[in-house]
């Protein structure tokens, strides 16, 4: 398999690269890299050192969430100067997380549109979930309430351990493959369905065919034990201090071990990308030899 990670040497989260680099960087996340920034540190300052615990988290979620248009904090038992605290944090990193994109892709920048930034102060590995939800088995992205009719989902990762320890993926086959070897498994939506989610208000908006496909694919890759042993991937260890950039909806992905994370995600409309023939919605439109979305 050809090498899933391509390494960019940037050190600043606000400076533009030269067209011709940026081009070539923004294709290769288009075709399925991940592209992993060594040297892009998100430094905390030592009064925000203190959040690198599990004990902001609030009864059982597994995430602080940050919703960068809202500036809304959810998920956390921090309160009053705390609570503005950690705020501050992860709008920062919301901020630096878009400066970035806006510079690796500058022909997104008008077209792109914030998601949520979360906080992962859990250690990975060991954590217990049932297989749908289990990130440490390979899947695609894909947010089974909030369809996207076939926006690319676009997201930057800090490791901001302070021991000194991995985040530790794998990455799979490519998208294509995948797809192929699952479409056949992919019912048929029950008639009526994707109204009746919406109208139950278990999905924000209608859920399209693209959108029960890309379900149905995450579901069927997680649920089989066969694939999840021997399907080909590649390790990877992203290292502390560290930034990557993946389109999870495009790059079969998994998170093995590491705790203390950050995360922004962006959607970007299909129209927008350099290539579209990349996009998982154009890839599966081939399959399926209709319009999903
Ligand atoms: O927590 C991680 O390292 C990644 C988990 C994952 O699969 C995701 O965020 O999409
Ligand atoms: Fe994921």
């Amino acid at each position: 398999m050809t090498n899933p990670v391509s390494t960019l040497e940037i050190a600043r989260w606000d400076t533009p690269l030269e067209s011709a680099a940026a081009a070539a960087a923004t294709l290769e996340l288009e075709r399925g890299s991940v592209l992993f920034l060594p040297r892009l540190d998100f430094a905390l300052a030592a009064s925000e050192r203190r959040f690198l615990s599990p004990r902001w988290l609030e009864g059982t979620a597994k995430n602080v969430s940050y919703d960068p248009r809202r500036a809304h904090i959810a998920h956390t038992s921090a309160t009053s100067h705390d609570r503005a605290q950690l705020v501050e944090m992860m709008a920062r990193f919301s901020q630096h997380a878009r400066a970035l994109v806006t510079n690796v892709c500058p022909h997104y920048q008008d077209k792109m549109s914030y998601g949520l930034a979360s906080f992962r102060p859990v250690e990975t590995r060991g954590r217990e979930t049932s297989r749908k939800k289990d990130d440490t088995r390979l899947h695609v992205d894909t947010f089974a309430s909030r369809p996207n009719q076939g926006l690319r989902i676009l997201r930057v990762f800090s490791n901001v351990n302070p021991d000194g320890a991995p985040r530790v993926w794998e990455i799979g086959e490519p998208f294509d493959a995948m797809a192929q070897r699952f479409a056949r498994r992919v019912p048929p939506p029950t008639p009526g369905s994707a109204w009746l989610l919406e109208k139950l208000h278990i999905t924000k908006g209608r859920r399209s065919p693209y959108d029960h496909i890309m379900l149905s694919l995450h579901d069927t890759a997680k649920r089989d034990d066969d694939y999840q042993r021997a399907s080909p991937r590649t390790h990877v260890e992203f290292p502390a201090q560290s930034t990557w950039m993946v389109f999870t909806d495009r790059v079969m992905h998994s998170a093995l071990a590491g705790q203390f994370l950050l995360e922004q995600t962006f959607y970007l409309p299909v129209p927008a990308m350099l290539d579209e023939r990349y996009a998982p919605l154009r890839i599966l439109e081939n399959i399926y030899q209709r319009q999903l979305a």
